[in-house]
């Protein structure tokens, strides 16, 4: 591990209208509400943090890709793709950086489709249900993984 662990945040497709609609379901708080919120967790921990959102499954698998070279943890809000996508599943086995699921809602709360995730099975722990919150849980969590 570098001497300041570099941490990237990607959230995926929609998370780019987070604060504009739905706020019943995903709070009132912006993207960048939610990045800013990263960094400053970041910098109270010593992390270096990077964020990243694309509404594309492809870049999402070259983000976690190149990960392997470039940072030491990644927190993964996949969004939609988290029910669906065999390929970031796949990425993030390739990839060998250890990966923490965010939700923003509790996807077990919700409609039976958002139960199953493809993440979860290959990331080393999962958090939702908690909104904006989480993010911070998960960067407290990758920290003391790092540690260990
Ligand atoms: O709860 C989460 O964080 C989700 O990853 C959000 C995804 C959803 O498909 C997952 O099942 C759970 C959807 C993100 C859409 O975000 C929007 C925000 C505001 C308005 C519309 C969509």
């Amino acid at each position: 591990m570098s001497s300041i662990p570099k941490i990237l945040v990607i959230n995926g497709p929609n998370l780019n209208m987070l604060g504009l609609r739905q706020p019943e379901v995903y709070g009132s708080e912006s993207l960048s509400d939610v990045e800013n919120r990263c960094q400053q967790k970041g910098t109270s921990l010593n992390l270096e943090v990077t964020c990243k959102q694309s509404n594309m499954e492809g870049d999402i698998v070259t983000w976690i890709q190149q990960a392997r070279n470039d940072y030491d943890g990644i927190l993964l809000n996949a969004g939609a793709y988290t029910h669906t996508s065999v390929a970031i599943h796949d990425a993030i086995l390739s990839s060998e950086t250890p990966v923490i699921e965010v939700h923003l809602s509790n996807i077990h709360a919700r409609e039976e489709f958002r139960h199953h995730s493809y993440i979860s099975p290959v990331a080393i722990g999962m958090i939702c249900g908690f909104g904006t919150l989480g993010y911070d849980m998960a960067m407290d969590a990758m920290k003391a993984h790092l540690q260990k």
